[in-house]
């Protein structure tokens, strides 16, 4: 009989990058033990797995590390080959590879920055911010998931907007996100999170709304201090 698989994951359960690994997993219906680290105290586990970036999410698979969420999502995919997230297509495929690359490396500094700058420097990340986010509306157009009829690549890299961008806009006090200017964003965000696959994942907000609400208290007593 074959030996039971070892998955595990080093986490950090207010991460938006460990919960893609955690519902790509679940999607795919693998049993997993979940390993929370302390960021500020980073366990050895985490600093040999992930030597060169010392980041969670990592995934140990029978004791081999894998690092970063983008690429933890494809090993996935191709470990586990049932209920697919990547397109078959070799076109498709590639383009859900672009854009979650997009997502990552336009979409999601641009809002983070956005709700922690202030001035000119918010308002310049604001606008480049509603500029990924009209790019990503129109691309998901009147689709149900950016995969199609069920959660794909795309959709689970875009889980920072789901969950995260809301509570981040919160507590900054700014708006990025409306079902004016992004309705299909907006309505994806409603059928994303209502998936139960999906909740059965998402952190609790009021928990994640303090992390970050004591975020900006720390930032901002810091600012006190100095002047
Ligand atoms: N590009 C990475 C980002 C991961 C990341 O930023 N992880 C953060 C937690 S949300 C982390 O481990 N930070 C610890 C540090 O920077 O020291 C991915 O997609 O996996």
């Amino acid at each position: 009989m074959a030996e039971a698989e070892q998955v595990k994951v080093l986490r950090f359960w207010a991460s938006p990058w460990s919960f893609r690994v955690e519902l790509a997993l679940k999607l795919k219906g693998v049993p997993h033990e979940k390993v929370e680290e302390d960021l500020a105290n980073k366990s050895p586990l985490l600093l040999a797995s992930n030597p060169i970036h010392k980041k969670i999410p990592v995934l140990l698979h029978n004791g081999k590390a894998i690092p970063e969420s983008l690429i933890i999502l494809e090993y996935i995919d191709e470990t586990w080959t049932d209920n697919p997230i990547l397109p078959k297509a070799p076109h498709e495929r590639g383009m859900a590879r672009f854009w979650s690359r997009f997502i990552d490396d336009k979409c999601v500094g641009a809002c983070w920055m956005s709700c922690w700058t202030e001035g000119e420097t918010q308002q310049m990340f604001m606008e480049q911010a509603r500029a990924c986010l009209r790019i990503l509306d129109d691309e998901l157009g009147g689709r149900r998931f950016f995969g199609g009829e069920s959660i794909g690549l795309v959709d689970i890299s875009a889980s920072f907007f789901a969950l995260w961008l809301g509570v981040l806009q919160e507590v900054a006090g700014i708006s990025l996100i409306n079902g004016e200017e992004f309705p299909n964003l907006c309505r994806w965000i409603e059928g994303f999170v209502a998936s139960d696959v999906v909740t059965e994942c998402l952190p609790p907000r009021d928990k994640l709304l303090a992390v970050f609400q004591s975020k900006k208290q720390a930032i901002l007593a810091t600012k006190s201090m100095v002047y």
